[in-house]
């Protein structure tokens, strides 16, 4: 946007204030004065929203549509004005006028649409497309609820509504205008009209109103401004008789209500197969609408139009976009076909059996009568074809529908052009074991795209000390080209700035100190290292070989309390699913230890727990600036990627890691010396399942330290722990410790010794930290985004590329 001055602003601001409000704006709550703001920062971007949208269809230019069952965008005021260019005369003109961004920004409720990794990465790609001058815009779910609230009572998780809309949200825009009709259940006929030709008659369907909800993409200094588009059910205008009974009507209220908390277990349930049809017909139907405004050929769809649906979530793309294609557009099947695989892209997130997404015919056939039919043939058609080809015993192992299941999976593979996992050890997985009978029939579909964060949110934003740092020494260009970063690498022995960097950091940790003491009243010491593992409450993801570690350090400093190490702060921040129960009881034995250590004297403060509580977003942009450590310990070959692992490098964080994800990447750029790596490796778990030779009880009767920790969780040693120890210490010795952590612990140990060492070597300790700073810039989700650009969805940026 055009300058603008601070006196301008501030005259602006008041006003905008006063018109709202009609009370003088010294005496507004920080809410009140977000709303504000927010309504004055709308009219700087409202132009160029307009614009972007005006000329991408005045060019017909190529858009992408990413589908995503969720988003965490996280507070938006400060990277709305970051964007657009004026965060620093806002936060100058507030301050001017006696009030703190800071706390205005607190104003704004962290809209909580996701449930972790997969829509924080919506969000951090939405920034970089826009960011990167890309025509594109997402295409989701306005929940009425986020993801639940986390309390702990009496160390136990609760769980409770989060309503982030109680006041409103200024950045949306109701555009009633743009509403589609998305039809469920009923019967379908399929009838013959005078010319011969079948078409689906319908009776009984519920028809919903799907109402958009815009939400701006603002790109960074470009002028960008896209378009996220998330749909909310109402009941259509003028058919409110039509849903008669409470029932009826809470059954429309309900589809947009409430995201499911879980991102473990698929549960077949009506109601996510709904929300999930939803906002994927929904999305379709805006953009056939579209497209049919530019008057072109069908064939020319996959030319105007990529559709990329975030895992399997929406994958129902596919036989809707057939649908409207075939039933109302009257194309023949071959023809629809071909546009759909050619417009249609994939990104799976998981490799755990238990998170893929599969539903009973009944409900789709029930739920969806047309949808289904649609989806039978596809399956139908894919064995006629492939048999010849491959051979009974291969394409009956990638059918669609299977054992009473239609296999979303399969579905979005069969019906897209290309897949990608989302980093270079999961793709290989993909390829190699579970997916290698797609992979044999697909080759040229499978892709690698590791996953990115921006720098823009997780640096700029969230560490303004390590953003002025480098803007001096390096010069501010890594902000629009973060491989820039690398330039650092020139100052690592400049003991000078490496002080520097550490004062940086012990900033950061008393900003974070000071949040705990208020909100925990937990004393921690700055001073300490403060070790960090952010992310769900996984078995996989194994916070307890991190507990099992704090135990081991636990009854090592109270056997020899003179022990000569640096003080720890072990942070975690973590959600589990409300359904998960393994899960929250690792949450309880967390807080069951943090109980234990916090209060005993006699280790001298040497170890502190911080568990906060609902931790999400904007807890993120906090805890990452001061972490020493990052726990990234999942057993080799289950994290898909991981992407606090980039975000934590980037603020100077040393990774503690397996061979996993995307750390392995990350491990390939800082080079062993800077990194932690312990463990088995993925072919080393791979060797014990297939020889089946694992034995944690062995490990356990053999390991003396291992049994003086894991008894504790059944001796008395922890209050506060009843049956979850015994539960726990089961899972790890007589239900042979499925994630391997016995086997991991010894190493882990070693690698968290070597920690402490190298810390008590301040030097030492800050040039790594420079070092994983300076080689964090390939982790941008910039450079990600243009790759899925340039290799899968071909589309080009539509404004003279900041990235060189
Ligand atoms: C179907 C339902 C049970 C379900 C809902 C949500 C299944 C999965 C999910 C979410 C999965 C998720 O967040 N996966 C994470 O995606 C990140 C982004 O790619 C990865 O970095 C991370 O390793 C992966 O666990």
């Amino acid at each position: 946007m055009e300058n603008i001055s601070i006196q301008q602003f501030k005259k602006e601001y008041v006003k905008k204030f006063e018109q709202l409000y009609a009370y003088r704006y010294d005496e507004g709550s920080s809410r009140e004065h977000f709303v504000a703001l927010g309504e004055l920062v709308r009219n700087y971007y409202m132009n160029n929203w307009k614009s972007t949208i005006d000329e991408y269809k005045e060019k017909e230019t190529k858009q992408v549509f990413y589908f995503s069952m969720e988003f965490l965008p996280g507070r938006m005021l400060k990277s709305n004005l970051l964007n657009l260019d004026i965060l620093p005369v806002v936060e100058e003109g507030l301050r001017e006028l006696g009030l703190d961004l800071d706390e205005v920004s607190m104003g704004e409720a962290d809209p909580a649409l996701g449930n972790g990794g997969l829509g924080r990465l919506a969000s951090c790609f939405m920034d970089s497309i826009a960011s990167t001058g890309l025509a594109g815009h997402g295409n989701g779910i306005r929940y009425q609820y986020g993801l639940f609230k986390q309390k702990f009572i009496d160390g136990y998780q609760v769980e409770l509504p989060e309503n982030w809309l109680r006041n409103g949200n200024v950045w949306e825009v109701r555009k009633e205008n743009k509403a589609v009709i998305v039809r469920f259940g009923g019967q379908v006929y399929m009838d013959t009209d005078e010319e011969g030709n079948l078409y689906p008659r319908y009776e009984n369907t519920k028809n919903i109103l799907a109402v958009p909800y815009d939400v701006p993409q603002i790109g960074y200094h470009n002028g960008i401004v896209n378009n996220l588009r998330l749909w909310s059910a109402e009941i259509p205008y003028g058919e409110e008789y039509l849903f008669r009974t409470e029932e009826e009507r809470d059954e429309v209220k309900q589809i947009t209500e409430v995201l499911y908390p879980d991102d473990s277990n698929y549960e077949g349930r009506l109601l996510r197969l709904r929300q999930e049809y939803f906002f994927s017909s929904a999305g379709v139907q805006s953009i056939i609408r579209y497209f049919k405004t530019l008057d072109e050929d069908w064939s020319l769809l996959p030319d105007k139009i990529a559709i990329h649906i975030n895992d399997t979530h929406p994958a129902l793309v596919v036989p809707e976009l057939m649908r409207i294609l075939i039933d109302e557009e009257e194309l023949t099947w071959d023809q629809a076909w071909e546009i759909t695989k050619k417009t249609i892209s994939y990104t799976n997130h998981t490799i755990l059996q238990e998170a893929m997404e599969r539903w009973p015919i009944d409900m789709l056939e029930h739920l969806l009568p047309r949808i289904y039919h649609i989806i039978a043939e596809i399956n139908r058609r894919h064995i006629e074809k492939k048999i010849p080809l491959y051979g009974e015993e291969l394409t009956y192992r990638t059918t669609i529908i299977e054992d009473g299941q239609v296999k979303m999976a399969n579905l979005a593979i069969i019906g897209s052009h290309s897949i990608n996992g989302v980093a270079k050890l999961h793709t290989n997985i993909l390829i190699n074991e579970t997916l290698h009978d797609f992979y044999l029939m697909y080759p040229n579909k499978f892709n690698n795209k590791t996953n990115g964060i921006t720098q823009r949110r997780w640096v700029q934003l969230s560490n303004p000390g390590l953003t002025s740092l480098l803007d001096d020494v390096i010069g501010t260009d890594w902000k629009s080209n973060p491989e820039e970063l690398i330039l650092l690498k020139a100052h690592v022995d400049n003991s000078e700035l490496l002080n520097r960097l550490e004062a940086v950091k012990l900033e950061n940790k008393k900003r974070f100190a000071k949040y705990v003491k208020d909100e925990m009243g937990i004393e921690i010491d700055p001073n300490a290292i403060f070790d960090v593992q952010i992310k769900r409450l996984h078995a996989y993801k194994r916070q307890l070989l991190n507990v099992l570690h704090i135990l081991d350090r636990y009854s090592q400093i109270k056997e020899n309390p003179d022990i000569d190490i640096p003080k720890r702060v072990f942070i975690f921040g973590a959600k589990a699913a409300p359904s998960y129960h393994y899960a929250k009881q690792i949450i309880k034995l967390i807080n069951a230890v943090a109980d234990l250590v916090n209060n005993d004297t006699d280790i001298k403060d040497l170890i502190k727990i911080v568990f906060v509580e609902n931790y999400g977003v904007s807890l993120a942009e906090l805890i990452i600036p001061a972490a020493d450590i990052s726990e990234q310990i999942s057993l080799a070959g289950k994290e898909a990627s991981g992407t606090s692992n980039m975000k934590l490098m980037a603020n100077g964080a040393l990774t503690m890691a397996t061979m996993d994800g995307a750390t392995i990447e990350i491990y390939d750029y800082v080079g062993k010396e800077n990194i932690y790596i312990f463990g088995l490796k993925n072919n080393d778990v791979k060797k014990y399942h297939q020889n089946q030779s694992y034995n944690s009880r062995n490990i356990y009767e053999g390991n003396a330290s291992i049994k003086r920790v894991l008894n504790m969780l059944v001796d008395g040693s922890i209050p506060g722990i009843y049956h979850e120890g015994q539960d726990i210490f089961n899972s790890l010795v007589k239900f042979n410790d499925e994630y391997f952590l016995l086997k991991d612990f010894d190493s882990y140990i070693q690698a968290h010794k070597q920690a402490d060492k190298d810390y008590q070597d301040r030097e030492k300790w800050n040039r790594m930290a420079l070092l994983n700073v300076a080689n964090s810039g390939p982790f941008s989700s910039d450079y990600t985004i243009l790759r899925y650009a340039d290799e899968i969805w071909k589309i080009e940026p539509q404004v003279e590329n900041l990235i060189s």
